[in-house]
């Protein structure tokens, strides 16, 4: 079996547009029904929501006969975590609260083999290379890995020029919510300095000749964001769709 190639990856290099979701439903049957509605990717949340790498692994399985990009956003830095995520089949991982270029470095190497990283290897062990069935897997993998840091405090706003000096960062992903709570403007993402502060972020990370994303549920926001030079954007989440449908439905057919 060939290697596995990571398309995610390439779009990115190339600036193509690609569209988003999170989903933390931790449901196998809710990502499959997602990972043919047309999004480019889509990122299985394991930081905020009930996942584990065992429902990261049967929501990969579910999505993997589409043709969408699967994402995992683990819930910490920690390189054991990132090494079940990539075993699992993840080849592009968003890591939450990156605040300066040595947590980049060291996460970086967390998903390369060595030298050029510290992840462990048991490629028979590995969906990702098939359990051994994947001609020179861990021969490739390193070229086939993609970290996207999330910015999202305001000391990463602070380290960003480091952060984008780190070769192993693809990509720089900006989270609202968390920015505009390190910027105390707790639950206020559309407060003008946080909007502010996210067009600097993506102008800097676009100047650096980094990709560049964010979080934007709004249209007109993200057309802004990329004429600033944004190329890849979640524009919602599982649950937001399942709710808003939801109510929307229940509110159809009440008396009240
Ligand atoms: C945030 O907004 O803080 C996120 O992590 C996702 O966009
Ligand atoms: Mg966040």
């Amino acid at each position: 079996m060939d290697m596995p190639r990571n398309s995610f990856k390439r779009r990115l290099a190339t600036r193509q547009w690609q569209v988003g979701l999170f989903v933390g439903m931790a449901n196998a049957c809710g990502m499959e029904i997602l990972a043919g509605a047309g999004f480019d990717w889509l990122v299985i949340d394991a930081e905020h929501s009930p996942n584990n790498p065992a429902s990261v692994l049967a929501q990969l399985q579910a999505a993997a006969p589409y043709p969408v990009q699967m994402l995992v956003r683990p819930m910490s830095h920690d390189p054991a975590l990132i090494k079940q995520y990539l075993d699992a089949g993840a080849q592009t991982l968003l890591l939450p609260m990156v605040d300066d270029a040595a947590q980049a470095i060291a996460l970086a190497r967390a998903m390369r083999y060595p030298p050029e990283g510290i992840r462990g290897v048991a490629a028979s062990m590995a969906r990702a290379a098939h359990w051994n069935g994947v001609t020179g897997y861990v021969k490739q993998a390193n070229s086939e890995v993609c970290l996207v840091v999330q910015v999202e405090t305001r000391q990463g706003l602070d380290k960003l020029d480091g952060i984008l000096a780190v070769e192993g960062v693809d990509a720089v992903f900006i989270g609202p919510a968390d920015l505009a709570a390190s910027l105390g403007h707790l639950g206020e993402s559309g407060h003008p300095e946080v909007r502010a502060a996210i067009e600097d972020a993506l102008r800097r990370i676009v100047a650096a000749g980094k990709a560049a994303g964010v979080f934007v549920t709004d249209p007109d926001l993200a057309a802004r964001y990329r004429e600033l030079g944004a190329s890849f954007v979640a524009v919602g989440g599982d649950a937001m769709l399942l709710r808003g449908a939801a109510l929307k439905l229940a509110a159809a057919f009440r008396d009240n």
